[in-house]
């Protein structure tokens, strides 16, 4: 039986477990789903409120991205993610995870929601058909319920800018030295994680799947991606996508 991965499509942490999936050749479905309406399918599988969850062939379920990536390290092939004993990729990969994911998310919304054309062409491409009608008809309260929730407000957007800021220019100073990846001389997870939770300000072409087609992407949110990509974080960013 193939593994299932339950998704919100877009989900930059969705993207982390589905680049870990596909990078150990794992065999697995996805499940995807638009945001708010993927509780229901999560609690059925037995999982928290938050995708992504890896249900296992053999049934057993994963309730976050870094237990996906641990296990692919375990059931999957290649080099591991986390290789033993270094402790640096372990804490790069949490701080990602705490810190980046949720302001790259904030400052994402922030522009988008803004946006009904942009946000619809995010929410019309994957997802069953019932929940892409509800989601279109829903959007003013779900964009409500997401602004309230994730506090996206201008305020709130400052404050992730901020946060991204320092971790772009972390992630630069570490690359000064001409270094290819973030620790030691392959991929590991504190690569992965940060290429995949800073694509909401990146716009990799090869995300581009999940992003509202370029000509909708609001002028603003263009303008703020433009400055990341250029930074010695984005391009480095941008090249782990090209190596996906
Ligand atoms: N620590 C979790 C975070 C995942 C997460 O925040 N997922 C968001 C989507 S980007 C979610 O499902 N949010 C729904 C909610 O919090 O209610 C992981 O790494 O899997």
């Amino acid at each position: 039986m193939p593994a299932q991965l339950i998704t919100i499509a877009f989900s930059h942490y969705c993207e982390k477990a589905r680049w870990a999936l596909d990078r150990a050749d794992v065999d697995y479905v996805e499940d995807a789903h638009l945001p708010l309406f993927s509780y229901l399918p999560l609690r059925r599988a037995g999982a928290k409120r938050t995708a992504p969850a890896l249900v296992t062939g053999d049934g057993d379920v994963l309730v976050d991205s870094t237990d996906i990536l641990r296990w692919c390290d375990a059931h999957g092939r290649g080099e591991p993610l986390f290789p033993p004993g270094d402790d640096e990729v372990v804490a790069l990969e949490e701080e990602f995870d705490r810190h980046l994911g949720p302001a790259t998310r904030r400052l994402g919304y922030f522009f988008l929601l803004d946006d009904k054309r942009a946000t619809l062409d995010v929410m019309a491409k994957h997802g069953p058909r019932w929940e892409r009608v509800l989601g279109k008809l829903a959007r003013p309260l779900a964009a409500a319920m997401l602004r309230r929730g994730l506090r996206i407000d201008a305020a709130g957007a400052a404050r992730s800018r901020a946060v991204i800021d320092r971790t772009f220019s972390e992630v630069g100073e570490r690359l000064r030295d001409g270094r290819k990846y973030l620790c030691g001389d392959r991929l590991t997870a504190a690569d992965l994680t940060f290429a995949s939770l800073a694509a909401p300000v990146l716009l990799p072409d090869e995300y581009g799947e999940y992003l509202p087609r370029e000509e909708l992407v609001p002028p603003g949110f263009r303008e703020v991606s433009e400055t990341y990509r250029a930074t010695p974080a984005g391009q480095y960013g941008l090249r782990m996508y090209l190596e996906r």
